[in-house]
C-alpha cells in the first residue's frame, strides 16, 4: 500500500460541554455553560488539536452548522489527505481546524505568551498581584476594562480612578458599541485629559464605526476595531488587502483586535497581522472564551506573530475547569477529552 493508506491518519471529533459563567463579556446572554468541538488528528505519530467553537450572540454560525461542515472535511481527511479551501469556512471552523494542521505539521511554535491582560471589574486593589508579576517580568502595566453597562459618568470616573491610583498604569477598554456619540463624549468628559494618553485604546465605543471615529477625533482617545473587523470580515468579497482602509486605518486607531474564533483560519490572522504592521498598527490577540486547547494556541500565536505584545486573553477565569491541556499556573481543576462526548471517529 502506498504511504497515501487510510490507515496513517485517524481523526477524531469531540463535542465538549464545560461550566463556565461568561459575567458580562456576553452582554446579550449570560453563558453558563461553553460548548464546541475538538478535532484530533493523527497522521504518522504526528498529533493535532483544533477547537471549534462559535461563540453565541459572536460568532454568525452555531454549533450545528459547525457539525455539519466539519464531518465531511475530516472524512475526506481521513481517507485522501486533502485540507478544504480555508478562505469558504465558518471562521470558528477555519481557526479550529487550521490549528489542528499546524500543529500536525509542527508549525505553531510551542513557546506561548501567557501574561495577559488582566480582565478587571472594579476594584483597582485586585490588580496589584498581577501588576507585580508583570513588572518582575519588565512588561508594561495594562489592563481591560469592560465599560457601557452603567451609567456613563460612573464608567468615567472609574476609569479616571484607575488612572489616577495606579501611574504607570495603561488601560484597554471596551464598549462593545454599546454608546451614543452623547453618551460615550459624556464618559470621556469624566477622563482628566492629561490621563487619556494612557488609555491604549477604547474598543468599538458607539453603535456605528462612524461614530467610533467621530468620538476619537472628538476627545483625542484612540479606538480599537473588534466587532468591526468581524463585520468586514463578512462582507461577500472581503479580501485582506482590500478591505475599507478608510475605516481601518487612521490616525484615530490604536489598535486592531483579532479574535480568530471569529475571523478565520491562522493564515488569514497572520495575513491581517501583517497587513496592521505594514501600516504601523498594533494588533492584539483576543480570546472568544476558547477551552485551555483553544486559548493555549492563541497564547502560542500571540507570542509568535505579536510578540512584545499583552494578549487578550484572561478569560480562563471564567470557567470552571480547563480542558486536556493546562494554562500555566492555573489551579482549575483538568477536565480531560475522554470524558466528553465522542461525535466521530475514523
Ligand atoms: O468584547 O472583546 C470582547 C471575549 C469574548 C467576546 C467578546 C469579547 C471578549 C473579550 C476577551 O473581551 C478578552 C480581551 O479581549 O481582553
Ligand atoms: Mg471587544
Amino acid at each position: 500500500m502506498s504511504k497515501q493508506s487510510q490507515f496513517s491518519r485517524q481523526v477524531t471529533l469531540y463535542r465538549y460541554q464545560l461550566p463556565m459563567d461568561s459575567g458580562v463579556i456576553v452582554r446579550e446572554q449570560r453563558l453558563l455553560q461553553r460548548e464546541g468541538y475538538i478535532i484530533e488528528l493523527y497522521e504518522n505519530e504526528h498529533g493535532g488539536l483544533g477547537e471549534c467553537a462559535p461563540l453565541p450572540t459572536f460568532s454568525y454560525e452555531t454549533l450545528e452548522q459547525v457539525e455539519a461542515q466539519l464531518l465531511p472535511i475530516l472524512s475526506t481527511w481521513q481517507k485522501t489527505g486533502e485540507w478544504p479551501d480555508f478562505e469558504s469556512l465558518f471562521p470558528s471552523v477555519s481557526f479550529g481546524l487550521s490549528a489542528a494542521k499546524y500543529e500536525l505539521e509542527q508549525t505553531l511554535p510551542q513557546a506561548g505568551e501567557y501574561l495577559v491582560a488582566p480582565l478587571c471589574s472594579g476594584d483597582p486593589d485586585e490588580l496589584i498581584p498581577v501588576f507585580q508579576n508583570m513588572a518582575d517580568n519588565d512588561r508594561q502595566k495594562v489592563a481591560k476594562v469592560k465599560v457601557g453597562l452603567y451609567e456613563p459618568i460612573r464608567d468615567g470616573m472609574l476609569v479616571n480612578l484607575f488612572l489616577e491610583s495606579i501611574p504607570e498604569l495603561n488601560l484597554r477598554l471596551d464598549a462593545n458599541r454599546s454608546w451614543s456619540l452623547d453618551k460615550a463624549l459624556k464618559f470621556a468628559q469624566y477622563v482628566t485629559p492629561e490621563l487619556r494618553r494612557r488609555i491604549t485604546f477604547l474598543e468599538e465605543p458607539c453603535h456605528t464605526p462612524d461614530l467610533s471615529l467621530e468620538f476619537a477625533r472628538q476627545t483625542g482617545i484612540k479606538i480599537a476595531w473588534d466587532e468591526t473587523l468581524q463585520e468586514t470580515i463578512h462582507t461577500p468579497k472581503f479580501n485582506v488587502t482590500e478591505f475599507d482602509v478608510s475605516n481601518f486605518f487612521n490616525d484615530q486607531l490604536g489598535a486592531l483586535v483579532i479574535k480568530p474564533t471569529l475571523i478565520g483560519s491562522i493564515d488569514r490572522c497572520i495575513r491581517l497581522i501583517d497587513y496592521a504592521k505594514a501600516q504601523g498598527l498594533q494588533v492584539v490577540i483576543s480570546s472568544s472564551l476558547e477551552s485551555t486547547i483553544g486559548l493555549t494556541q492563541l497564547a502560542r500565536l500571540s507570542a509568535w506573530q505579536t510578540p512584545h505584545q499583552t494578549p487578550g486573553l484572561d478569560t480562563l477565569q471564567l470557567f470552571q475547569s480547563q480542558l486536556e491541556r493546562s494554562w500555566p499556573n492555573s489551579v482549575l481543576p483538568m477536565a480531560f477529552l475522554s470524558e466528553q462526548a465522542l461525535i466521530w471517529r475514523s
